[in-house]
């Protein structure tokens, strides 16, 4: 006799079973999910599906997965998972797993993830700013990682415009716009440290990467968390949004966004409509809300809800509690589901929830979980039954072995999720065996080694302020050891003293020639020092050709062509029966006697005229006039290039005390103290020293930083072995440098999609003023297509952003390491000055600091940053060293003119 409460309850029962069996999905349900998922894949990848695809299938220009030679230090941001993670990275290559990190975890309040996108981002920087304090890190320009969990159409690594915000993100003004951009703006804003955004990229992919660095067979990273998505390596033939047939590239599935185009409405319930109406972004995401931890607790409580207007739960009181949206967590779902817990234990989660509850009650409620939870993890085999079985054709295999790098707190936390959708891609995919493996260490280690794959040739070239440090007290000890007497036979940086004892003071008057060899120009002077009102300088100059043939022919031919340009000079200034007095700058090391007696020591630069090296140039010119007897000229002192922009513009800056030239070569001067100079004699007073830092590290003290496009550069340069430091920073070789890189990485496949032309394999063909005209903000990158273009290697939008990244990490260690230097002559002098705080003037020329669009301007920051204890003006020479020469030329008379028989240059002004 079945009793009417074992009817009610059987129907209840049954109300019950119907409502679960809605979540019930069977094998062919799945098979039809999996080749649903299948079908939008391939109209993602498709150009003219891809719009209308509710897979997105986004392309994130992440080639290839790590193999192991990654290394650097790198800082990460993980933003979109439950937590955000601000992280730095250390990779070393050798042991596998050689990866340190150290992260911090911020909160990301609600108003800000809902509130306008410049509050996010000034969020995220602040963030950012609290753990560079906290590392004590804020001064290194670290290139960063960026692990942005939402979908973004990426036209390179380094950009990407977010596509529409997911899970609980809906701040203003940033769908459509590019992320980067967005943070470099924040970063800019708080204008308080500089970051190098390299790469930005999915968790999906960061997972990849994290778990592919344990296990090369990972190429497929899946997030089950907050959010659900999947990324895989494609071919680059099927990709159609991407030019390029080779190779793979990872891409981003967005499976999140399946449904959208109602194909799922078959196994979507009311409670996922119910969910999706009430969620942030309505339509969007289906797969997802059916899917992830955002969602899941959602689902229940929707289900709890009909159920107990139903009467089958809860004796039918609906509390209000029940009615808040997001109160039954996900975390929720996996507690009650774990087979530890007891029933009990169920009731006092829903007691937590204000539900009174029976047994009955909790069994319901464990149930409903089950449900909820094992489809979502069957549709996720689903999909992941799809993404394995097209690698597998893509591939041409009738069996695969892949593995899939997991993430995420549902999958980790939830006690059978993993198990089911492992059980549903064996079931759905037989012909693949599919690995898991869960990633440690999040997706900001994946995002450091994806920094580091495109970094991998350009992290040697950035340095941290400690390098830097270390490297300025490198250049101090070789400066002393230039000065030193037992020294300076054995020292690299030769600190060759000029006989140059002071700057100009304004008490200079004549009329001089002035030679200016060495640099990108030869240019003759004419320069007028009057003092009408107050001392004025008129100069007229001309510009000579130096051919090839001539500067790397005979000493005399070199000379002889010298003495011919004179001549004509003076020709035009009607100056040819004059004999005035010659300042002569010579850029190169000469080893001086006295002021007008130089004797080059070597030829540096694009010089290599023979019979010219440990002969005393002054000489060799005035035989070259002799020969000529056309004109007589009187060769009054020899000046290096630097210590004539020194005096050029001491002429203006009674405070200049250094000069220095960044252009073809590199070089400073600086005024010594006498007694500190070993090689001269007297202890009073100061003298201008000729440093020839170029040499710096010809020793080998800079074999830990220089890297092999360096040593390739040396080995194909006119003096292999030979200033080493010059070959790193100055205009001379930069463009080259960089050619190196782009063939490396063009062969790499990293760009040109590994096309390499012929012109791309010439010396020389990538100069320094191209380099200079791509890092310009604003038509950089169509400047680097021009150029691009013309070495026929047709580039895409992303090669020539990456090609301006390769020239701003060449041009700013040069900048770096130049300012190290300068910083260890800054520091010298304030040390001999026995001042707390040193203030003075740098004269500087040269094309490169000149043309670079950002060269001053990093050179200056890094400036201060490594000597804080200095005032220091940079005084650009307007006029050349030409100027200085005359300034020097105008003692050297003077002191003649007073003397003009027993003198002695030697200690002439
Ligand atoms: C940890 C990863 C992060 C990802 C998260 C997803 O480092 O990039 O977004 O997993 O899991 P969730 O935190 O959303 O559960
Ligand atoms: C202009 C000076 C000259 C120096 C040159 C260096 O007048 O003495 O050699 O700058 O710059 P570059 O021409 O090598 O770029
Ligand atoms: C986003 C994906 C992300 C996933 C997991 C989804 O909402 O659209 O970009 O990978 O969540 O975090
Ligand atoms: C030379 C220096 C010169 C510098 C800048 C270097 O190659 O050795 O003497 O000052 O170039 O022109």
């Amino acid at each position: 006799m079945v009793t009417a409460v074992a009817q009610r309850l059987a129907s209840q029962r049954k109300e019950i079973d119907d409502t679960l069996a809605t979540f019930t999905l069977s094998t062919t349900q799945l098979q039809e999910v999996k080749a649903k998922m299948r079908v939008e894949l391939e109209r993602g990848l498709k150009k003219d599906t891809h719009p209308t695809a509710s897979v997105k299938m986004l392309p994130t220009y992440v080639y290839r997965t790590p193999d192991g030679t990654e290394r650097g230090k790198y800082l990460a941001l993980d933003l979109g998972g439950t937590n955000f993670r601000v992280l730095v990275v250390k990779i070393r290559t050798g042991m596998r797993n050689s990866v340190r990190m150290y992260n911090k975890i911020y909160a990301i309040p609600l108003e800000i993830m809902q509130g306008t996108g410049e509050e996010l981002f000034d969020h995220i920087v602040q963030c950012i700013s609290d753990f560079l304090d906290y590392m004590g890190m804020k001064n290194t320009r670290l290139p960063l990682g960026f692990t942005f969990s939402f979908p973004c159409n990426q036209t390179g690594i380094d950009k990407g415009d977010l596509v529409s915000w997911t899970k609980g993100f809906k701040a203003t003004d940033c769908e459509g716009y590019d992320v980067v951009d967005m943070l470099r703006e924040a970063i800019k804003r708080r204008n308080e440290f500089d970051l190098d955004i390299v790469a930005i990229v999915n968790d999906t992919v960061g997972t990849m990467m994290t778990c592919a660095y344990e296990d090369p067979k990972c190429q497929i990273g899946l997030i089950a968390g907050t959010g659900s998505n999947v990324c895989y390596m494609e071919e680059m033939k099927n990709i159609e949004l991407v030019e390029g047939d080779e190779g793979q590239m990872c891409v981003n599935t967005e499976w999140g966004g399946f449904g959208e185009n109602d194909n799922i409405e078959d196994i979507r319930t009311r409670y996922d409509r119910e969910v999706d109406g009430g969620s942030l972004n309505p339509g969007k995401q289906r797969f997802e809300k059916m899917t992830s931890g955002m969602y899941l607790g959602e689902i229940v409580r929707q289900i709890l809800i009909d159920l107990t207007k139903r009467g089958l739960l809860f004796r039918g009181r609906i509390t209000e509690r029940l009615k808040t949206k997001g109160i039954f967590e996900t975390k929720f779902l996996s507690q009650i589901e774990s087979d530890r817990l007891a029933l009990l234990q169920v009731r006092s989660i829903l007691q937590s929830l204000g539900l009174d509850s029976t047994c009955d009650d909790s069994i319901i409620v464990k149930e409903v979980c089950g449900a909820v939870s094992r489809r979502a993890a069957q549709l996720c085999g689903a999909g992941m039954a799809a993404i394995v079985d097209k690698i597998r054709e893509n591939r041409g295999l009738d069996h695969l072995e892949i593995t899939v790098g997991v993430d995420g707190t549902l999958y980790k936390l939830h006690p059978h999720f993993s198990t089911i959708l492992k059980d549903t891609v064996r079931e759905l995919a037989p012909n693949c065996k599919v690995d898991f493996i869960l990633s440690e260490d999040g997706s900001g280690k994946g995002a450091a080694l994806i920094t580091a794959v495109i970094d991998k040739y350009l992290y040697a070239m950035r340095f941290s302020d400690e390098t830097l440090r270390d490297i300025m007290a490198r250049f101090r000890r070789e400066m002393e050891n230039g000065l030193g007497g037992d020294t300076n036979p054995t020292a690299t940086v030769k600190m060759l003293p000029t006989f140059v004892r002071s700057i100009p003071d304004g008490s200079e008057k004549g009329d001089f020639i002035a030679l200016d060899l060495g640099g990108s120009n030869f240019r003759i002077l004419r320069v007028k020092v009057s003092h009408e009102k107050k001392q004025t300088v008129q100069m007229e100059s001309q510009i000579y050709e130096t051919p090839e043939d001539i500067i790397h022919g005979s000493g005399s031919r070199l000379f002889d062509h010298v003495a011919e340009c004179l001549g004509d000079f003076m020709e035009k200034q009607k100056i040819k029966d004059k004999k005035l007095p010659v300042g002569f700058t010579f850029s190169f090391p000469c080893a001086h006697s006295k002021l007008d007696e130089a004797v080059l020591l070597t030829w540096t630069k694009r010089f290599k005229a023979s019979g010219v090296e440990g002969m005393d140039v002054v000489k060799l010119l005035n035989k070259a006039i002799k020969k000529r007897g056309d004109y007589d000229a009187d060769i009054m002192a020899v000046v290096n290039d630097t210590v004539g922009t020194m005096m050029t513009c001491g002429f203006d800056d009674q405070r200049c005390e250094v000069g220095i030239i960044i252009g073809t070569g590199t070089n400073a001067c600086y005024m010594e103290e006498l007694r500190h100079i070993d090689m001269v004699e007297g202890d009073e007073g100061r003298m201008c020293i000729n440093t020839e830092w170029g040499a710096f590290g010809d020793d080998g003290t800079l074999e830990d930083i220089r890297t092999e496009f360096d040593r390739e550069i040396d080995r194909g340069s006119l003096n292999p072995g030979k200033q080493l430091f010059e070959k790193m920073v100055s205009g001379m070789y930069m463009g080259e440098l960089v050619r190196l890189i782009l063939v490396k990485m063009a062969k790499e496949g990293l760009l040109f999609e590994g096309r390499i032309t012929p012109e791309l394999l010439t010396k020389g063909k990538f100069e320094t003023k191209h380099v200079s005209a791509i890092e310009k903000s604003k038509e950089g990158l169509t400047k680097a297509k021009e150029i691009l273009t013309r070495l026929g290697v047709e580039p895409s939008e992303d090669d020539c952003i990456a090609v301006q990244h390769v020239c701003a990490i060449v041009s700013f260690r040069s900048a770096n390491l130049i300012a190290a230097t300068l910083g260890a002559i800054l520091t010298r002098l304030k040390d001999n000055k026995n001042s707390p705080r040193l203030r003075t003037t740098v004269g500087i020329d040269g094309s490169l600091y000149k043309m670079h669009p950002q060269y001053s301007r990093r050179l200056h920051k890094t400036v201060r940053r490594l000597v804080p204890e200095s005032d220091v003006r940079f005084l650009l020479s307007e006029s050349g060293s030409g100027k200085g020469a005359a300034m020097v030329t105008a003692w050297a008379s003077r002191l003649c003119f007073h003397h003009p028989t027993n003198i002695n240059t030697e200690q002439m002004c």
